[in-house]
């Protein structure tokens, strides 16, 4: 097939699984054509059969401000025709299955089929906008095809915007191969001394509740000895240095940034923090437990489809903060329960494994390009 991919180029779950699910199926002979304002993050280097198209956004005096979602509705069509494209997959429905919407209007009636994957906030938060919620519902009806990323996404989606449309999930994946704990990896030297290794990845937005990750750990750090290495960046950083500086323990929480490799860092983690107010899947957690690293996360979203209670790790309310740390003391200290634990994290990430989830996509695509060809047949 010829595919093209539509997604936000930057650090975040939706950008990563179109970014890894496009690299995944031109490897299996498809062609892909990325399809964005900059090169995806996890799109570095070569790859066979993949090609990245640039969103350009002209200028104008009279423009106050850029005009997206047109110049990619154009970017769209341009590449459609050129291309030859079967199918238009959008991750993020907010703008991309508005500008897929747009081109396919434009290119009718050699309009490609149009997949819209919903990935979270896009509809827990910025679609409910009372501004954006009928053009989401619009938008969502008139795709040819709809996943969502965890059941409880589908279920909001179908609620809240009152859509009556079929929507078909299929989970986040990682590629088990790839995500897999270096057993020889040199440790930092904290590991060594017996330093417990606790890690927490994230867009630092108000909806991860980063500040909830730190004072997790300030309960941690003073029963078991150990650091906290936060991953990633945005609006919430400098609240977060702030609070350590706060609690004084500034000397044992590490800002490292955007990280392109995290599989060396999860190698040497003994837990991963996910409290966060919404998740629809919660795909950096996924990314630990392939990496054998137990989770304790808050209960909301699509976490309960991912980690089990109890095995994988703990779920607890959101905002239980003394909840949460109790259950990371009771397994960083006790080393039998956090291998079991750790083992079994390995064993239901390897459930998410990229071979099995991506000829899901695979059969999805095919499906919807089945009924469309039925109702041309059928003079629909
Ligand atoms: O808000 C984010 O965490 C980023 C967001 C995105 O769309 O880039 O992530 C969402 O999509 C991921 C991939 O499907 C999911 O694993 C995350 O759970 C989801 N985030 C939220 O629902 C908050």
């Amino acid at each position: 097939m010829r595919i093209g991919i539509t997604c936000y180029p930057t650090y975040g779950g939706s950008g990563v699984v179109a970014t890894e699910l496009g690299k995944a199926l031109a490897k299996r002979g498809h062609i892909v054509h990325f399809i964005s304002y900059a090169i995806p993050s996890r799109l570095t280097g070569y790859y066979d059969n993949v090609i990245y198209h640039e969103v350009e956004i002209s200028t104008y005096p009279l423009f106050d401000f850029p005009l997206y979602t047109l110049a990619l509705a154009s970017k769209m069509v341009e590449v459609t025709r050129y291309e030859k494209l079967d199918i238009l997959h959008c991750h993020y429905a907010i703008p991309h299955a508005t500008s897929a919407y747009l081109a396919k209007k434009i290119l009718e009636p050699y309009a490609p089929v149009i997949i819209t994957t919903l990935h979270g906030t896009d509809i827990t938060l910025v679609g409910l906008e009372p501004s954006f919620l009928p053009l989401m519902k619009f938008t969502i009806e008139q795709s040819d095809g709809v996943t969502a990323v965890s059941r409880f996404l589908r279920e909001k989606t179908l609620t809240h915007y009152g859509i009556e449309k079929e929507i078909e999930v299929i989970p986040n994946f990682v590629d088990t191969n790839q995500f897999q704990r270096i057993k020889q990896h040199r440790c930092s030297a904290y590991s060594q001394q017996g330093v417990k290794i606790i890690v927490h990845t994230s867009n630092f937005r108000p909806v991860k509740r980063v500040p909830d990750v730190i004072r997790i750990f300030y309960e941690i750090q003073k029963k078991v000895p150990s650091i906290l290495l936060l991953i990633g960046d945005g609006p919430e950083r400098s609240l977060c240095e702030h609070l350590c500086r706060e609690l004084h323990i500034e000397d044992k929480v590490k800002f490292l940034g955007k990280q392109q490799e995290i599989v060396p860092i999860l190698s040497c983690a003994d837990l991963f923090l996910m409290p966060s107010q919404s998740e629809s899947f919660g795909l950096s957690a996924l990314e630990a437990m392939a990496c054998e690293v137990p989770v304790i996360s808050s209960s909301v979203g699509g976490l309960p489809e991912l980690q089990v209670h109890g095995q994988t790790g703990y779920i607890a309310e959101i905002g239980d903060i003394d909840r949460m740390a109790r259950y990371a003391i009771e397994l960083l200290t006790n080393p039998s329960k956090h291998k079991t634990f750790a083992s079994a994290a390995r064993q239901r990430a390897l459930h998410f494994d990229a071979e099995r989830i991506v000829p899901l996509y695979e059969q999805f695509y095919e499906k919807i390009l089945s009924q469309k060809t039925a109702s041309i047949y059928n003079g629909a």
